[in-house]
């Protein structure tokens, strides 16, 4: 290559830095605008603690809401309670714990020591009425598995602002989650198995009290399943 073509070169290389940051504008702008698209996500959901149960769910979110959202599970506790969340966090990895997370390395992975993996709950999907992270617990308003299997589905659910959702662990906007969870970093975990199997959310095994509320067994507040809602 001789010296005159290695000028046209370097021209060239200064003409696509400057067309790719003149292009950085008119990007940032569409991604804002990007707001109001509505997406459908889906997550496959995979065991965790070994609970064997599977399922695949479905949300559709445009604006601040989630226009409409499916659970569809199956091998869980049977005739339980589960409770069912999207999990998001700015300071979390959003993605499903592994075992490298037992910090307390007992063989099983309780929904606080999932947290740096999924974050805090941002979104509770129960059967009726509120679906803040307030009724996160709520075992009365969440769906009961027959034989081990249900199907959920709900419309219109509005993000809120949620205190621990937000950078350094500060609050996070309903905007700010609503965008987050477009981009594909909510979690959605089902909650509650039943490790000795004696048919029923218990107190007298080695798992004791939920880390969450002593007035609930461990086993009603583990996770079972998890899976990342992503665009596809
Ligand atoms: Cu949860």
């Amino acid at each position: 290559m001789n010296r005159k073509s290695l000028v046209a070169l370097g021209a060239s290389a200064v003409a696509l830095i400057a067309a790719t940051t003149l292009a950085a504008g008119p990007v940032q702008a569409h991604e804002s605008k990007s707001d109001e698209k509505t997406v459908t996500l889906t997550a496959k959901l995979r065991q965790l603690n070994g609970s064997g149960a599977s399922g695949t769910a479905t949300a559709v979110v445009g604006d601040q809401k989630i226009k409409h959202i499916e659970v569809h599970a199956k091998g869980l506790t049977p005739d339980a309670p589960h409770a069912q969340h999207i999990h998001f966090g700015k300071q979390a990895e959003n993605e499903c714990p592994t075992l490298k997370l037992d910090t307390n390395k007992d063989g099983r992975l309780t929904t606080l020591e999932g947290v740096p993996a999924y974050g805090p709950v941002v979104v509770s999907l129960n059967t009726t009425g509120d679906t803040t992270p307030a009724s996160f617990l709520d075992v009365t308003r969440f769906p009961v598995s027959k034989d081990g299997k249900y199907n959920y589905s709900r419309n219109n659910i509005d993000f809120t602002d949620v205190a621990g959702a937000g950078r350094h662990g500060g609050l996070g906007t309903a905007k700010q989650i609503a965008d987050a969870i477009r981009d594909g970093k909510g979690v959605l975990v089902i909650h509650g198995q039943d490790y000795d199997k004696n048919g029923k959310y218990n107190f007298s095994n080695p798992e004791g009290a939920s880390e969450l509320n002593p007035n609930l067994p461990a086993e009603a507040t583990d996770p079972a399943v998890c899976g990342v809602l992503e665009e596809h």
